[in-house]
């Protein structure tokens, strides 16, 4: 069985990160191994959360691993909380990087234009460094736009998008997926770049007009398991773009929904047959 370390807060309410990461990558088949930054009661769309810092326990937790000799298939990280932490992250990626290792960073930060309440610039700078330790990255537009200096636009063209993607590139990832990428009304999804083929990979889906929290997680997630799973990033991103889609529609449907995340519970069985 493939096994996958996933780098992130655990919310305790509000299906995000690590509450998503592991159900779903589980689901797909992998072992989903859990080394959280920091313990959140919410996550940070709440007012009034709080936040234990969990840096300290970073290294000790790491050593013992060493010492038991376990290797990962892949690293997956997500939303992390300092720069500090990040430098610990960087560490991980040297002393579990292996043959055939895939590291996949999602560099949540931000989304609709803004960073999240607890980062600034400094920040953002440092996250571009974890990128250039990746083999695929994963930032929304948002992010992307922070990272290489590009002015946000909410409506974007081809070319645009392109554009942001050879910046992106520029980190030396092998594959810059951008979520988030929409080319006409109704419709949205992503494209990613592949240095390797040096070429594009567009797939779009129905837009539904809802935004809920942790529909990122959701999707790269759903990708890190299918990658495991044996599928190229091309299905991976496709199968991730419809689940994810899906979930929003069943969530839409649920007059009890939470404000605060996706049904996607109810959506498991979809995804474990999702080809
Ligand atoms: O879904 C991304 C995410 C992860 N973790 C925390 C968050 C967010 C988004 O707001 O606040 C703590």
């Amino acid at each position: 069985m493939k096994r996958v370390l996933t780098i992130q807060d655990i919310s305790c309410l509000g299906k995000c990160s690590i509450t998503i990461a592991l159900p779903i990558i589980s689901a797909l088949g992998s072992e989903t191994v859990i080394l959280p930054t920091a313990v959140l009661s919410t996550h940070t769309m709440f007012q009034g959360f709080t936040c234990k810092d969990l840096s300290d326990q970073i290294d000790p937790i790491v050593e013992h691993w060493k010492k038991e000799g376990v290797e990962f298939d892949a690293i997956y990280t997500g939303y992390l909380g300092t720069q500090e932490q990040i430098d610990q992250v960087k560490e991980i990626f040297r002393s579990f990087r292996k043959e055939g290792t895939v590291i996949i960073v999602d560099p949540v930060m931000a989304d609709n234009g803004k960073l999240y309440p607890a980062f600034d610039m400094d920040y953002v700078k440092k996250n571009a460094t974890l990128c250039s330790e990746a083999d695929i990255i994963v930032p929304n537009i948002t992010e992307a736009c922070f990272m290489t200096g590009m002015e946000y636009r909410e409506h974007h063209d081809e070319a645009y998008i392109k554009e942001l993607l050879s910046r992106l590139n520029e980190f030396g990832a092998r594959v810059s997926v951008l979520t988030g990428v929409s080319f006409s009304d109704g419709m949205t999804g992503v494209m990613g770049y592949d240095r390797e083929s040096d070429d594009y990979f567009l797939y779009q889906n129905r837009k539904i007009d809802a935004t809920f929290h942790g529909t990122g997680d959701l999707f790269t997630s759903t990708c890190v398991g299918e990658i495991m799973k044996g599928k190229n990033w091309r299905d991976a991103m496709r199968i991730a773009a419809d689940y994810t889609a899906h979930t929003i529609e069943v969530t839409m449907e649920n007059p009890d929904k939470p404000w605060y995340g996706v049904d996607f519970e109810a959506t498991i069985p979809y995804l474990i047959n999702a080809e």
